[in-house]
């Protein structure tokens, strides 16, 4: 990725974070997400559950937003605890489909103009050839350290005859790259963060062949596929526009 000297997007993106036994550690950064409403954060479904795909219970989570630097608390870092933990019900961790989940927030975020944002949902299918952008804490190459400030890369859309050369890619899914610079990709630490286009969030980052391969591409859950989903199940809070 690369790193703009102001990032205007950095505000759509939240931290979801594993809570210490001890107030002596920090929390741990575990997986990105986005903010569909004040008290919706979209994100991923495996960082919802544990590896017999059991549900987390929601006291072991909290998410974190207005913190563009992942170790820096500042006057607008808000931090609040989960009501519900909500992984798509027909998530695999074995197959990687449905890997789609949201959490309900105890109560709300409160937006600010520069470090916290609703950001709406796609509204409409994406096409191959759309420029977007993901964001996220995640390892800055693949098996390296997590950066302290948020990193974004600009990716593309790629065609679906492409995306299905890709090992466990199949519907409700899409794939993106940067074909001019392989080496900007979403990695490990990135995952349930948002795929940026034209202001919407048209994908979750899920999983791919490693981070930054060459004529690979990093896999994103759909999020117009799912819309019917996240609208059923964030029901009584209402959303940002589609
Ligand atoms: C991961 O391990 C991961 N390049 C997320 C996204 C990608 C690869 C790995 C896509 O969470």
């Amino acid at each position: 990725g690369y790193r703009p000297e102001k990032d205007d997007l950095v505000k759509f993106l939240v931290s979801v974070r594993l809570k210490q036994r001890s107030k002596f550690f920090g929390d741990d950064h575990m997986c990105g997400g986005c903010l569909i409403s004040k008290t919706v954060v979209l994100t991923a479904a495996h960082c919802l559950v544990d590896e017999s795909e059991t549900v987390l219970p929601r006291n072991k989570l909290k998410v974190v937003a207005g913190t563009p630097r992942r170790l820096l608390k500042t006057s607008r870092t808000q931090q609040i605890k989960v009501k519900k933990v909500r992984p798509h019900p027909e998530f695999s961790a074995e197959t990687l489909s449905n890997d789609i989940g949201i959490l309900l927030l105890k109560s709300e975020m409160q937006p600010d103009e520069n470090f916290v944002a609703i950001i709406p949902m796609a509204g409409e299918d994406p096409s191959a050839g759309l420029k977007c952008t993901v964001i996220g804490w995640g390892a800055i190459f693949e098996n390296g350290p997590l950066p302290d400030e948020a990193v974004r890369g600009d990716l593309t859309i790629l065609p679906n005859e492409f995306c299905y050369t890709l090992s466990l890619f199949e519907k409700g899914m899409i794939c993106a790259s940067n074909p001019k610079d392989f080496e900007v990709d979403s990695c490990q630490g990135d995952s349930g963060g948002p795929l940026i286009c034209a202001g919407k969030v048209v994908g979750v980052v899920s999983f791919g062949e490693g981070c930054g391969k060459p004529f690979s591409a990093g896999v994103y859950a759909d999020v117009y596929y799912y819309r019917n989903w996240i609208e059923n199940n964030a029901a009584k809070c209402p959303l940002a526009s589609w």
